[in-house]
């Protein structure tokens, strides 16, 4: 406990009152430590062994305002390498700070430590954070909100804004879930659902429920939800009892207000919806629940998990009466899904949603799924054979990362020969060879491991580059590299079943004023 109350100490978010012009922004500069470890959890009965940050399940929120500077230590302390990434910052000159492995940077070694700097200008709402480790993501993440300048919301300014951070709960080490996963083995499930890091009272072990995620509301007040889907896989349906929503921003954006009496949040999504709290005073349930469609596709197990939201003022046991549980439609039934986002528009702003009335370049790209036969084989049986791996693709080229290098790094370099080519192609294919005809499935399925690229023109399309200082992408992206040259081992993983040990670091944090 001690150690996880001191890592919460260094959870530090400051404000420096400089101005951060150095980055790019005329906002404050917020600042915070995040110590990535592993922590035991029990649920259901069983201790499973997690990935978290500063000892939280979610993670920490990161609070700034539109035009802040946003400066995150990250100190790993897992025995994997690690990278964060911040989904849905727009990183304007600091492709560095992007947090993809081996594509903008290397893993921070285990034991290594990192600095994430990037402005974040003309972005408003909810995003979130996350591991860019594969599966450590579904634990290694948390929510990412951007305050309007001035506290100007283009509706009334709610009373209070609460994160709502649907994940799920996996009694498996996410690392060997990884493994299983490249592996090509699909079957894993998680055990539940969860809100805000809750199982809920629907799972319980001998009896003994589950804790619930409990949001405390005053009856005439109105609460900004930051709905933000951190599940591996599934996509979301989220309702209260007795409650609509009026959508209001989605991934970073406002929305033209959109109301509704249920979200559908798809993974990596983050809704943004105003709920007035105008029933009477009593309980009311909130229910997350994934939704899939139906077979032939893979079929998963139902998971749901069960909040509540208590008005002030009702009785702890309300009043004995039955708690109202929302209506949800069948898991199976995926259309409300398809109505919710058809429905969902940017609110016009005049500095924001420009688009580009001119096109230099037309590109073309089908999206599929090819199989690759397993180990160095060339040849070896298709089809859905265990002889090989299912993998997404790119007008049927693969993807594969490199393990000891940064694409972005040697682009920098020039040193991109044998890393990667500049053809993937991105024109119409004719009817027999695109991909998703029924005459070419046999084709579609022949695929290889590779890595091509496509390097459209800086500035194309029409439009102004943001940055009119910059002749060129590269002199545009400050570079502050992650150095791979010392990481030619470094893979994602140590070595099966070698956990090193992670040397503990005493940090003195130099921060001078505590926010959070
Ligand atoms: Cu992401």
């Amino acid at each position: 406990m001690e150690k996880l109350s001191m890592a919460a100490t260094m959870f530090c978010a400051v404000v420096l009152a400089a101005l951060a012009a150095a980055a790019g922004g005329e906002g404050a500069v917020v600042e915070h430590t995040s110590i990535v470890h592993e922590m035991n959890q029990t649920h259901l009965c069983n201790t499973t062994k997690i990935y978290v940050v500063n000892g939280q399940l979610p993670g920490p929120t990161i609070d700034i305002t539109d035009g802040d500077t946003v400066v995150v230590h990250v100190v790993n302390r897992l025995p994997h390498g690690l990278t964060i990434h911040w989904h849905g910052v727009r990183q304007m000159r600091s492709c560095w700070s992007d947090g993809a492995g081996f594509v903008t940077e290397c893993p921070i070694p285990p034991g290594g430590e990192h600095v994430y700097r990037f402005n974040v200008t003309g972005q408003v709402g909810t995003l979130w954070w996350h591991a860019h480790v594969t599966c450590l993501r579904a634990t290694v993440a948390g929510a990412f909100i951007i305050r309007p300048k001035g506290g100007r919301y283009p509706f009334p300014t709610p009373a209070k804004d609460v994160p709502i951070i649907i994940g799920e709960w996996w009694e498996l080490d996410l690392v060997e879930l990884d493994r299983r996963m490249h592996d090509g083995n699909f079957d894993d499930n998680p055990l539940s659902a969860t809100i805000n890091g809750k199982l809920g009272d629907l799972s319980n072990c001998s009896g003994k429920p589950e804790e619930s995620f409990v949001l405390d509301v005053v009856r005439g007040d109105t609460y900004l939800l930051r709905i933000v889907n951190t599940a591996l896989f599934s996509e979301y349906y989220f309702k209260v009892a007795g409650h609509t929503f009026t959508v209001v921003g989605a991934d970073g954006y406002y929305l033209t207000p959109y109301k509704t009496n249920m979200v559908t949040v798809a993974p990596g999504e983050a809704i943004d919806v105003l709920m007035a709290a105008d029933a009477p005073p009593a309980h009311y349930h909130m229910v997350a629940l994934a939704n899939q469609p139906p077979e032939p596709d893979p079929q998963i197990p139902g998971f749901m998990s069960r909040g509540l939201v208590r008005y002030a003022g009702s009785s702890h046991n309300n009043n004995g009466l039955p708690v109202p549980t929302p209506l949800m439609p069948s898991q199976h039934n995926t259309m409300p899904s398809y109505y919710f986002h058809s429905n969902l528009t940017g609110l016009a702003h005049p500095d924001r949603h420009r688009v580009p009335m001119h096109v230099d370049e037309r590109l073309f790209f089908t999206l599929g799924l090819g199989s690759i036969c397993r180990g160095t084989n060339k040849t070896c049986e298709r089809g859905r054979s265990p002889q090989t791996i299912v993998v997404a693709t790119m007008n049927n080229v693969s993807f594969r990362h490199p393990t000891n290098a940064s694409l972005l790094e040697r682009y920098y370099d020039g040193r991109t020969s044998g890393l990667y080519t500049e053809d993937l192609p991105t024109i119409r294919r004719t009817r027999t060879t695109t991909p998703t005809a029924p005459s070419s499935r046999r084709g579609r399925w022949r695929r290889r491991w590779s890595r091509r690229s496509r390097r459209p023109s800086y500035g194309g399309s029409g439009t102004t580059p943001r940055w009119r200082s910059c002749s060129s992408a590269r002199r545009c992206c400050r570079a502050t590299p992650t150095p791979c040259t010392s990481m030619a081992t470094t893979s994602w993983f140590s070595p099966r079943g070698s956990a090193t040990t992670i040397p503990r670091r005493t940090r003195r944090s130099s921060i001078t004023t505590t926010r959070g």
